[in-house]
């Protein structure tokens, strides 16, 4: 049961492109018993991700249109019914699926709508990769007086929310909208601390690169600026 009285039903969606690397291991390292199901959403990967993936034990949605928010919403729209919190992480093993509990907790405890999770790099971290966060969470500070130390990939929400807000982007500024949006309509954002390390495989798609940083950055600032003007 979570605080509101509501039975909780957590579930995990994992957005994977080309990760067939990482991506068996990445589930498997899900702990027992913290979520109903993991959901891999594959982008027609050219590599083996999906068989990788289910044979790890996730259910593995096909979604044709590319995009990271394509795939994260065709993973929403798989899940069963009466889910009622959904957490993200990415294919890729930058984040630990041994710390979803810590990213669940808040929210099963009725005490956030959203938690965030806040990157805690290890090893190195290119100055140029976090400059579009900055500058989202400085827009968030100002017009919405949320302050944030982070806007990562490995979250939690409540589903009826996600549901209210309305997403529109299908690409790298998902999560930006979600965030902004969620400040906008004054619900809860709660962060924890989550460990980041370096992808333990594969190629990046987004931030590795000075190129991928720079469009990725622009992507979120325009996205950011369009969801606080659609809201509010
Ligand atoms: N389904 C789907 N997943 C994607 C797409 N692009 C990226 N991803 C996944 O989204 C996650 C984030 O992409 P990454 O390439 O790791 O981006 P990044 O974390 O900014 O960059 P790295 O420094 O390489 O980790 C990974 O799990 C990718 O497999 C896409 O178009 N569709
Ligand atoms: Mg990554």
């Amino acid at each position: 049961m979570t605080a509101s009285g509501q039975t909780a039903r957590s579930c995990l969606v994992i957005p994977a492109l080309n990760e067939a690397a990482v991506i068996g291991d990445v589930v498997r390292r899900v702990p027992a018993g913290v979520v109903a199901d993991v959901v891999v959403v594959d982008n027609g990967s050219t590599d083996d991700t999906g068989a990788v993936a289910s044979r790890a034990g996730a259910r593995v949605v096909v979604e044709a249109r590319r995009g990271y928010g394509a795939a994260c919403w065709a993973g929403v729209e798989a899940l069963a019914p009466d889910t009622t919190i959904v957490a993200f992480l990415d294919g890729d093993g930058s984040q630990f699926p041994e710390e979803l509990p810590r990213v669940l907790g808040p929210v099963l405890a009725g005490e956030a709508d959203l938690v965030l999770g806040v990157r805690q790099m290890r090893g190195t971290h290119p100055l140029h990769a976090s400059l579009g966060t900055r500058l989202v969470a400085a827009l968030v500070a100002w017009r919405f007086g949320v302050r944030l130390g982070d806007l990562g990939p490995f979250r939690a929400i409540r589903v009826d929310l996600l549901r209210r807000l309305g997403m529109r982007d299908r690409a790298f500024g998902w999560p930006v909208e979600m965030v902004v949006k969620t400040a906008a309509l004054g619900a809860r954002i709660v962060e924890v601390d989550v460990t980041h390390a370096p992808r333990q495989g594969g190629r990046s798609k987004v931030s590795g690169t000075l190129g991928g940083s720079v469009r990725a950055g622009y992507a979120f600032l325009t996205t950011a600026v369009r969801a606080a003007r659609e809201v509010s």
